[in-house]
């Protein structure tokens, strides 16, 4: 009977290529997850939620309403399409209340934001431009943008600086 005598240290075998297997699919995915937090915009602060936090990925944005800014910008070349949602009705989706919005991105740059601005202009939060999804690591998740070409006031430089790109965090205050 040597298979008999064989069949422990098959059996050690299959148990180390089942434990590589099993740590494996771990890995995937707990990478996997870690990429779909960066692809999506959180907002915490003064809003209206059970756990203090409000998630929108691109499909959830994708989902309402959509607006389209039809413009001019200092980043793109002649008239380019923005599609996103109105800042202001995500604003009153999440039940914001407050003055200034904290904004963050993935390459760490960070805005602060007048909630009044989102009353002021039809500025939306695009999640396309000329009809393709923001780039992850170019432009996406997700772009605050202004009607620059609405209105002349929109020309100065804090309204540029306020054009946050990669957006992933709002805190209301
Ligand atoms: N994520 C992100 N958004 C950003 C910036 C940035 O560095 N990172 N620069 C801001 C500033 S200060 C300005 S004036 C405008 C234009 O930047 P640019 O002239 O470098 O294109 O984008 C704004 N949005
Ligand atoms: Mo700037």
């Amino acid at each position: 009977m040597t298979n008999i005598a064989k069949l422990p240290s098959f059996k050690y075998y299959l148990q180390i290529v089942g434990a590589v297997f099993a740590i494996s699919l771990l890995t995937a995915h707990v990478a996997s997850s870690n990429e779909t937090e960066e692809l999506q915009l959180t907002i915490t602060g003064n809003i209206q939620s059970e756990n203090g936090a409000i998630y929108f990925s691109p499909g959830d944005m994708a989902a309402s309403t959509p607006t389209d800014i039809v413009t001019t910008s200092p980043w793109t070349s002649g008239k380019t399409v923005f599609r996103g949602v109105l800042l202001r009705d995500i604003l009153k989706s999440v039940d914001a209340q407050g003055t200034v919005l904290k904004a963050s991105a993935v390459d760490g740059y960070t805005v602060e934001i007048p909630i009044s601005d989102a009353e002021k202009f039809d500025m939306i939060i695009a999640y396309r431009l000329n009809g393709v999804a923001l780039e992850e690591d170019v432009y996406g998740p997700f772009w605050i943008i202004y009607p620059y070409d609405s209105d002349e006031t929109l020309a100065q430089e804090k309204y540029h600086a306020r054009s946050i790109w990669q957006l992933t965090k709002l805190v209301v205050e």
